[in-house]
């Protein structure tokens, strides 16, 4: 059995979970915070037979979208003068972990 940890965009979460759930997948969503960007996103969680891990892999791509997204810098200049200069990032589709599960017990 295989755990997968997805970071998706908030955006995409509604539609990723949809389709997991539409086709019989049990999903868990955390509220999550990127530590680069400081911006919220979403983690799900989706613990399946290693024969399934490929079609959760899938669904999951098929409705994540890559984005660019500016990050406000600000530096000083010469002078003492501050500048802000926005780096244009750019963010997902969705990062998936792949995890080993030893045993899974509901009790
Ligand atoms: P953030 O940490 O907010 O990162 C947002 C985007 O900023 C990243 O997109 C990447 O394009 C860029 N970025 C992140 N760290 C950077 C750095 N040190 N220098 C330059 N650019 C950097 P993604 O790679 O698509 O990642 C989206 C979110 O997925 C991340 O949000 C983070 O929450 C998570 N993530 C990605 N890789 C991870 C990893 N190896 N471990 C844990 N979480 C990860």
């Amino acid at each position: 059995m295989k755990m997968i940890l997805s970071i998706i965009n908030h955006d995409d979460a509604p539609t990723v979970i949809h389709n997991l759930t539409k086709e019989g997948f049990q999903v868990t969503k955390l509220a999550t915070t990127g530590g680069f960007l400081k911006a919220g996103n979403t983690t799900i969680l989706v613990g399946v037979n290693d024969e399934k891990v490929d079609t959760v892999l899938g669904i999951i791509s098929k409705h994540s979208r890559s984005r660019s997204q500016l990050l406000p810098t600000t530096e000083m200049g010469s002078g003492g003068v501050y500048s802000s200069m926005p780096v244009e990032v750019m963010v997902g589709g969705a990062t998936c972990f792949v995890l080993n599960i030893e045993r899974m017990e509901k009790a």
